[in-house]
């Protein structure tokens, strides 16, 4: 595997970092996991949009404009003659001292890893995720935005802990006021009545970049009505359906939450139907970058 670090690639096994990196040292940086689907870059344009905003957002200056991390990004994955991709992003404060001051590190480091994709199973969209609720509460806007994708990603990985620990597969975080927010590593949906439910990105949440294809699929290929909408746990009891988005997951029904079966226990016919939508929508050229042809930036 090559792995492109500021400016060149490296073999796996010389893809390092420095221990005085406050990406390492602070959780200081931002980063981007994108998915290339057959030789497609899957909405790359809004995932270096988003990793450019959480950059500024943490006042960081990526070294380089975003049509170059474009091509490196597409570079990355043709150099490791990938059609199918996990691709990570990361840009990190860079290398300084002990300090907190980020005045300290001269130039951000830049990392872009194209691996192989692990897939879920079949299995999984077949029979959906069994969720709970966490208690711990998503870190808050005034906090740290959860729409800045920062390394900090502790509150999440133990609240994912907490799911595996009681036999879940994810766990849904509550934001200070109670109200659902997002799971771990994905966003959440309920459907009522024909009407599907997300939570609005002032809740406290991570915009996703599947969330919003899902939005778009649901309204245009399913003609659905979508309503941003703060809701709490006991809506999600009523729900005829509930799923997951995001950029491992894709979109993936909800058959359990907190000890209830939802709905009748299995994935839902809507769900099933936007999860056919978003794999027909992934093949489409409008659904990302092509890897092997020239490229406009
Ligand atoms: N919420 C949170 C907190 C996330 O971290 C999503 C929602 C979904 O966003 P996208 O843009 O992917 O639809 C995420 C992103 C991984 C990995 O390695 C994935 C995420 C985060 C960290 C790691 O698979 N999900």
């Amino acid at each position: 595997m090559k792995i492109w670090i500021d400016g060149r690639f490296y073999d796996k096994d010389d893809a390092k970092v420095s221990v005085f990196d406050h990406g390492l040292l602070y959780g200081d940086g931002v980063f981007e996991g994108i998915r290339a689907y057959n030789g497609r870059v899957f909405q790359l344009k809004e995932h270096v949009d988003r990793l450019y905003h959480s950059a500024k957002c943490v006042l960081m200056d990526i070294p380089m404009p975003p049509a170059e991390l474009t091509r490196v990004i597409l570079e990355a994955v043709r150099a490791n003659e990938l059609r199918d991709s996990y691709i990570r992003v990361v840009v990190t404060r860079g290398t300084g001292d002990l300090g907190l001051d980020m005045r300290k590190c001269k130039v951000p480091t830049v990392i872009v890893i194209a691996d192989k994709i692990k897939l879920y199973s079949d299995e999984v969209y077949k029979r959906g995720l069994r969720v709970m609720v966490s208690h711990l509460r998503r870190i808050s806007p005034d906090t740290l935005s959860p729409s800045i994708k920062s390394l900090n990603y502790l509150n999440n990985i133990l609240a994912r802990a907490e799911a595996s620990r009681s036999d879940c597969d994810e766990a849904i975080l509550l934001n200070r006021e109670g109200y659902v927010a997002e799971c771990s590593g994905d966003n959440i949906f309920f459907i009522r009545n024909r009407k599907v439910h997300t939570p609005p990105v002032h809740v406290g949440i991570l915009e996703g970049v599947t969330r919003n294809v899902a939005i778009k699929l649901a309204k245009e290929k399913l003609g659905l009505e979508v309503h941003e909408t703060v809701f709490t746990v006991p809506e999600l009891y009523r729900a005829d359906e509930i799923f997951v988005t995001g950029t491992g997951a894709e979109i993936i029904g909800v058959v359990y939450l907190n000890g209830r079966v939802v709905a009748d226990g299995k994935p839902g016919p809507l769900t099933t139907e936007l999860i056919r939508a978003f794999r027909e929508y992934t093949k489409s050229p409008e659904s990302g970058a092509a890897v092997y042809e020239p490229v406009k930036v």
